[in-house]
């Protein structure tokens, strides 16, 4: 059956998501600014953007016993625009979602740490439901949206376990999905490594840059 276009399902609604989507993306890319022209490293790699699919949204409506039509989606559904941010290493996805968080027109709605706590799935990512004031000409309009924060090799594993999921033609589905937990766990394991040799090398330049300071000071 042929899908819907997200216009034709979600009508004028779909300028409020397509609106707190710019309105999201337009504050990170303030961050990354923020950050990079005070001489720190940019924490995000890259933001992507999307509205649900109309087949998608239909379902979930349905799931929830809703007629499923767009006037349904305010107050019942909060995830009809989402946002993913690709973050670098673990402590950027909390210094992003912090960030966000103390912006005082940003209400956090809700906060999902799957990171802490993974899916029995394996996967990880930090999902914050949030709801930001847009304007569409004068009137003012409170939108909610998703927001997934996660870092590069989260995504990688959520990427690749999403499109194996998909297919369900396959045997050994228990051994696959054990399989996928385990390597879960290896990406989380590798991540910190990571993290600690990004520590290693910082603390080896400051101490470096520390002792040609003292070197200078005594050479004066
Ligand atoms: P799509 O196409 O991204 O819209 P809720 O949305 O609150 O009713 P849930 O599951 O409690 O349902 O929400 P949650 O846990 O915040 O997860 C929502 C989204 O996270 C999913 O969106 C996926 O994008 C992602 N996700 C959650 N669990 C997994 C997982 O095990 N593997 C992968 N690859 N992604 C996951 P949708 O709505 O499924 O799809």
């Amino acid at each position: 059956m042929a899908e819907m276009n997200t216009q034709g399902f979600y009508g004028e609604s779909q300028l409020l998501y397509d609106s707190v989507l710019i309105e999201i993306v337009s504050r990170l890319n303030i961050i990354r600014k923020f950050k990079t022209l005070n001489g720190e490293r940019d924490p995000i790699e890259n933001i992507k953007t999307r509205i649900k699919s109309p087949d998608s949204m239909i379902e979930k409506l349905r799931s929830k016993g809703l007629v499923p039509i767009a006037e349904n989606i305010p107050g019942n559904i909060t995830d009809a625009a989402g946002a993913r941010v690709i973050c670098t290493y673990i402590d950027d996805v909390y210094e992003v979602a912090r960030i966000l968080s103390s912006q005082k027109d940003i209400n956090v709605l809700e906060v999902k740490d799957y990171i802490k706590n993974p899916k029995p799935s394996g996967y990880r990512s930090y999902h914050m439901i949030i709801e930001v004031p847009i304007y569409i000409g004068e009137d003012s309009h409170t939108v909610c949206a998703e927001i997934q924060i996660r870092t590069l090799s989260m995504d990688f594993w959520a990427s690749l376990e999403h499109q194996i999921r998909y297919k369900h033609d396959i045997p050994n589905q228990e051994i696959i999905a054990s399989e996928l937990r385990r390597c879960a766990d290896e990406v989380a394991s590798v991540e910190m490594n990571f993290l600690t040799i990004r520590d290693m090398i910082q603390a080896t330049k400051e101490n470096m840059s520390k002792s040609q300071n003292n070197q200078q000071v005594s050479n004066a």
